[in-house]
């Protein structure tokens, strides 16, 4: 065959050859044969080599090996190129449906074996689950067909091509051809034959497809069968033997929907499946109905007649080493932990995923929005001009791929909203894909968040929406326009239930505000909840210089464009670490809430259905965190969305010490998903008697000194404390910089942000503008009196006359240390500050710092504006399990309201530290690091931060919240935390 350009990979068609219409993905027992396992494989720099290749008799002796499935850029130590990450760029020129000729191409070849008894197959069907981006196959030279859509299914007839005994198939894989404007998906680019392949002998009389279509109402369910097979396939059996349910369709004109009843109804909570089998002689598929009933009614989204509330995530497919390769066994891993964190929905952001991801949902229980392979983010750039979605040559492409995921998929309970796609503009495509799917499935509404004025979409769906226009959007009483409306299309999409598609994004240590969004929900009906961006970081599993292994995100694999750590915006790290926001999420959305009156609690339950009889409820007291009594607590069983009281237990107050009950809900029994006793919801409850805070002891006898002395355990030299408890110690040294988090790091976009913030600039640049993280100290006064010390400092930074005013007061009180530090900025400071609070350093002595026991929030970190996982307790921790390893070094660790600190050497205590509140009763958190936030700023991944025994012991007065800036709103101005007068109070003593 002549060398020649491909002539596919710039053709809009969504491929020729492969069988239309699409069908489910069904389990059934026909013969089939995985052609998964190793490929021979060759990469090519262009997509013009020659395609003899395909040739029946050609030798691929001297090509590689490569494993199906696979993505060859995460294959062969980068023999075959690397990963790009780009979020709404394209990584070509924007000249569609063009794509460069630098289009790295995959050959693959394999040899396999057809049955002699397959030579009654009516057909055989050679399926590909998934292949990025275009291919082409042959099978024995001769060419079958193509394919593009990547995340879809495609089946070809091979029937006329293979012959009993030995075979070759052959597919080209082009990295980018026509289908990469429509697959823009925030991602990796990753190429290559990524999913299953497989053979099938179709038999003659079997079933094409089939749709089992469920409904429940009231305790009676229906089954709506459509089964696609010739007249002559026919009687055809469905079986539901639990349900007593044998019925045999003797033609295809008899096929009618029937009742059923004594069914128990499927719900994200109780997902009920039942095993039904619809059979003909030659043929029998296995499928799990779930009965439920998706609709919408007036501005709610109901299944079963209940408003459905989304605590949901959207899940790419990722993983450190195989990448969007679909692991069974780690998918119902990462599924059972969302279980566990209270998630109940799955937004399968932005392509369907592995078709068995679906079955797990049935089984394990999610609502899911079910999104088609469709994004065209790249034209925003574009003003949206050439947009696929609008383009009427692109309206094929557009059809084929929602039809292949509706009908891949159309079986599973779990799947309740068909989504289009995401960022894609809006258009004519877009309305004709979701004209087709009313069509073919009324009993599923339809989703797109880009159809903004509610043209031809079932939900009011938006993605970042802040907390006040959340709040404009649930509530009746506004008639102001909404996004991109006029007044009759916002009146429009207000008669829609609304869901947020996405919202927190979870980038770095964040987000704030989980519970503010969860409070609308709770407010107003019309809101549905959402769907956090995202689940996990989609780091790619590297080695740095140093042989450490780290997580690689854009512009590690020296990427022409991309979008840096973007990529890296999940609830669970990339070695599947749930991270503090994970926890954050399952305490706000708890779906057992608690509340304390008097002597008794109203326990509501949240759910969409199930009552409260799979759980168990259990009470503990703590004396200062130290456990004094614990029981069960009696509480009568509670319906979905209703409350109960029950009675607390006596609670032994303590005179001396803090009293705090907790209450925790807990499974009674093990699930397919938690052990028992797993804890889904708490509350906690403050007993404690009031004890006065000691007053500050006033001094009037100071005279100047030259600060060179010992009070109690503390040694000074010069004014500055040098050694405490004869050990190396020196501080407090004023810190007001964090290492920027992602959102602090975030430019503003000048919008409903606080009056501090400067449009397009960062919080972070404005602190480094006004050298926070480059503080100096003058020292002002060195004052003593016979057992007290005291200095005063003033703190600025170069080229600045801003400046914080810090007087230390060393002092001995009952006895013990006491460090008061007073803290006073000048007039002038602009902006938020990212903390107020002072640094210690424990350099390494003999034995160095490296842990820490508290009693305070945790026992993960908090922040203003995410505290709500965090209960009063006694905790340990090392120090590097105080901090989280977030791909891109930032902030993190601090823990809130701290009321006493031991700081420890292995098992040996060194200092105690007790904290007293201010006058206004606050307390102050701290973070223990073997890094400043100067140094934790510098560095880009976490083995750029070399090793350390020295620990940094900071306690903050307050600390700015988090946000959730990178995509949404800058820190709400109640968390916000502005430049002013602070007072630390610390007793310190000898471990
Ligand atoms: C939004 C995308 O839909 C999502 O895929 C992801 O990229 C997210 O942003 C950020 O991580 S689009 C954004 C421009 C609002």
């Amino acid at each position: 065959m002549p060398s020649q350009l491909s002539p596919h990979v710039s053709d809009i068609a969504p491929g020729r050859g492969a069988l239309r219409p699409a069908r489910s993905w069904l389990h059934s027992d026909t013969p089939s044969r995985s052609l998964n396992g190793a490929w021979r494989f060759r990469l090519s720099p262009t997509a013009s080599v020659t395609e003899d290749f395909a040739a029946d008799g050609f030798v691929d002796d001297g090509w590689d090996s490569i494993p199906v499935p696979s993505h060859w850029v995460l294959e062969g130590d980068g023999a075959y190129g690397r990963p790009i990450y780009t979020n709404i760029q394209f990584p070509f020129p924007i000249d569609p449906p063009h794509v460069p000729d630098e289009n790295p191409t995959g050959d693959y070849r394999r040899h396999f074996d057809v049955p002699a008894d397959w030579s009654d197959a009516e057909r055989v069907v050679l399926r590909f689950d998934g292949v990025e981006s275009l291919f082409r196959v042959w099978v024995n030279g001769v060419e079958i067909g193509s394919a593009s859509g990547s995340r879809l299914a495609h089946e070809f007839d091979v029937t006329s091509a293979v012959r009993t005994g030995d075979n070759v198939v052959a597919v080209r894989v082009h990295q980018w051809s026509a289908a990469s404007y429509v697959e823009d998906q925030d991602q990796w680019w990753l190429p290559g034959i990524f999913r299953d392949v497989t053979l099938i002998a179709r038999p003659a009389g079997g079933i094409e497809d089939v749709w089992l279509r469920t409904g429940f109402d009231h305790g009676r369910g229906s089954v709506e069968a459509e089964i696609t097979a010739d007249a002559a396939a026919f009687p055809v059996t469905l079986c539901i033997p639990e349900l007593g349910v044998e019925h045999v369709w003797a033609a295809p004109a008899d096929v009618a929907p029937l009742d059923v009843t004594g069914v128990e109804p499927w719900s994200a909570e109780r997902p009920r499946l039942y095993d039904a089998t619809v059979s003909t002689a030659a043929e029998s598929i296995a499928l799990r109905v779930g009965f439920r009933t998706v609709e919408i009614r007036g501005d709610q989204f109901l299944v079963n007649g209940s408003r459905v509330v989304f605590h949901g995530v959207n899940r790419h497919e990722t993983h450190p080493e195989r990448g969007r390769v679909f692991d069974e066994e780690h998918a119902r891993e990462d599924l059972a932990r969302m279980k566990q964190f209270n998630i109940n929905a799955i937004r399968t952001s932005h392509y369907p995923p592995h078709p068995r991801l679906l079955d797990l949902a049935d089984e394990l229980g999610f609502w899911v929005v079910l999104e088609c392979d469709l994004e065209t983010h790249g034209f925003e750039k574009l003003d949206w001009v050439g947009n696929p979605s609008d383009d009427p040559a692109w309206r094929e492409t557009c059809l084929d791929r929602i039809r292949r995921t509706v009908e891949r998929d159309k079986n599973h309970p779990s799947i309740v909203i068909w989504s289009l796609g995401n960022e894609s503009g809006t258009g004519g495509n877009l309305a004709a894909m979701s004209a087709w799917v009313h069509a073919r499935d009324t009993g599923r509404p339809v989703h797109y968040e880009g159809d903004y004025t509610g043209e031809y979409t079932d939900i009011y769906s938006r993605m970042y929406a802040s907390v006040p226009e959340t709040e404009q959007i649930g509530s009746d009483g506004t008639r102001s326009a909404l996004l991109n409306c006029t007044p009759a299309q916002s009146a429009r999409q207000r008669t829609k239930p609304f869901l947020l598609c996405e919202y927190a994004h979870a980038m770095g240590n964040g987000p704030g505000a989980f519970d503010q969004y969860e409070a609308l929900v709770r407010q107003y009906p019309r809101l549905h909840g959402g769907f956090v961006w995202e689940w996990r970081d989609h780091g790619i599993l590297a080695t740095a210089p140093d042989g450490k292994p780290y997580y690689a995100y854009g512009g590690d694999f020296e990427e022409v464009v991309h979008d840096g750590n973007f990529v890296m915006d999940g609830m669970l790290l990339s070695n599947d670490v749930p991270t503090p926001s994970l926890h954050e999420f399952k305490a706000v959305v708890q779906p057992v809430e608690f509340v304390f009156d008097g002597e008794k609690v109203a326990v509501t339950n949240l759910r969409h259905s199930a009552d409260t009889s799979d759980l168990r409820f259990r009470w503990r007291v703590e004396h200062d965190g130290i456990p004094v009594a614990s029981g069960d607590l009696e509480i009568p069983l509670v319906a979905a969305g209703e409350s109960q009281w029950a009675s607390l237990p006596q609670v032994a107050v303590a005179p001396d010490a803090e009293t705090w009950l907790t209450i925790d809900a807990a499974l009674a029994a093990p699930t397919s998903w938690a052990p028992e006793g797993h804890v889904i919801a708490t509350a906690q409850l403050d007993c404690s008697a009031r004890r006065p805070v000691p007053a500050v002891r006033p001094q009037a006898d100071w005279r100047p000194g030259d600060g060179t002395l010992s009070l109690g355990i503390a040694e000074f030299t010069g004014g500055s404390l040098v050694r405490l408890a004869g050990r190396p110690v020196t501080g407090p040294r004023l810190e007001l910089f964090r290492a920027p988090t992602d959102n602090d790091e975030s430019p503003s976009d000048g919008v409903e942000e606080s009056d501090d913030s400067v449009a397009g600039v960062s919080s972070a640049d404005l602190w480094r503008r006004d050298g926070l993280d480059r503080l100096t100290t003058r020292r002002v006064s060195v004052e003593h009196t016979a057992d007290a010390l005291r200095t005063l400092d003033k703190v600025s930074a170069a080229n600045s006359a801003l400046c914080v005013m810090v007087e230390s007061i060393w002092s001995i009180e009952d006895g013990e240390l006491e460090l008061r530090v007073e803290i006073e900025p000048s007039r002038g400071w602009q902006t938020v500050w990212p903390r107020i609070g002072v640094r210690f350093e424990l350099p390494d002595g003999t034995a160095p710092v490296d842990g820490a026991q508290w009693f305070g929030l945790g026992p993960l970190e908090t922040y203003p504006d995410s505290l709500r996982a965090g209960r009063t307790g006694r905790f340990s921790a090392t120090v590097h399990d105080l901090s989280v390893d977030y791909a891109r070094p930032q902030e993190t660790g601090h823990r809130s309201e701290l009321r006493r600190l031991t700081l420890t050497s292995g098992s040996t205590e060194v200092l105690h530290v007790e904290v007293l509140p201010d006058t206004r009763g606050r307390r102050p958190g701290f973070t223990l690091s073997r890094h400043t936030p100067q140094q934790i700023a510098r560095a880009a991944h976490p083995f750029e931060l070399g090793d350390s025994t020295t620990s940094h012991l900071i306690v903050d007065a307050a600390q700015h919240g988090l946000g959730s800036r990178t995509c949404g709103p800058d820190v709400w101005p109640e968390f916000a935390l502005r430049p002013e007068s602070r007072t630390i109070r610390l007793r310190i003593s000898e471990g």
